[in-house]
């Protein structure tokens, strides 16, 4: 066995106990780990020349779930309805985005790490899919588990996702309120919910570059299909790993 390639994640910050901690969801870490990666957080901003070293060890880059992206990053005013938002890790996630672009480094996002890929390349979101959007669809079930399977996309069976997973219609989480407005270019959707809303999207002609709304680190255990997700963007990161 060759050396596990580095999966690069910025961290979320959390208030807990009277201290900022800075911290990631042990779920991605677990994913990454059996699908044979090994997980390294980014704690804060780097400069130049910091970004450089990072970029030299980075094989893949998870662009984690949590707290709304500030939406004065794709150019609007952040709503009030907005949760808990981090300008600096906005900044870390999105210039570790535009390393993976520029080298060609495997790329997997998820929840917001899919609305990040969305905005690093030029898209926009709804601030509240709820108030601003449709109804048709609860896509916030955090009260409901993590792990609920919400409703149901439909996968595009051209999409590298399809190759993947190999079905085209299928249950998911759902523990989101934002979701995408407008579609960078450059993107395609690669899934879409009963109501219409992207819920997976892809970059053709990279690497692998792949973009999720739901949660498939929650997945893993009751379905080994979601495992087959992680171990596919592994072993594109071990490509890029030397
Ligand atoms: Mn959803």
């Amino acid at each position: 066995m060759g050396k596990s390639p580095i999966i690069i994640s910025a961290r979320e910050k959390w208030f807990v106990k009277n201290r900022n901690i800075l911290a990631i969801n042990e779920r991605y870490v677990e994913a990454i780990t059996k699908a044979g990666g090994f997980s390294l957080s980014v704690n804060n901003l780097p400069n130049a020349e910091e970004l450089s070293s990072i970029e030299e060890i980075m094989d893949g880059l998870l662009l984690t779930g949590g707290d709304d992206i500030n939406a004065t990053c794709y150019g609007e005013t952040c709503s009030t309805l907005a949760n808990n938002t981090d300008n600096e890790r906005d900044k870390i996630e999105l210039l570790l985005l535009k390393v993976a672009i520029e080298k060609n480094i495997a790329v997997l996002g998820i929840c917001r790490g899919l609305q990040i890929i969305n905005i690093g390349l030029g898209g926009t979101l709804h601030q509240d899919l709820y108030s601003e959007w449709s109804q048709k669809i609860q896509h916030n079930n955090s009260e409901k588990g993590r792990d609920y399977l919400a409703h149901s996309v439909e996968l595009d069976r051209t999409s590298k996702l399809f190759s993947i997973i190999d079905k085209d219609e299928f249950l998911v989480n759902s523990l989101h309120h934002q979701g995408i407005e407008q579609l960078s270019e450059g993107l395609i959707a690669s899934a879409v919910a009963e109501d219409g809303l992207i819920e997976a999207v892809e970059l053709p002609n990279h690497n692998f570059f792949i973009g999720v709304q739901w949660h498939p680190e929650e997945l893993t255990s009751n379905n080994p299909q979601w495992l087959k997700l992680f171990e596919a963007f592994i072993t594109a990161a071990s490509k890029t790993s030397g």
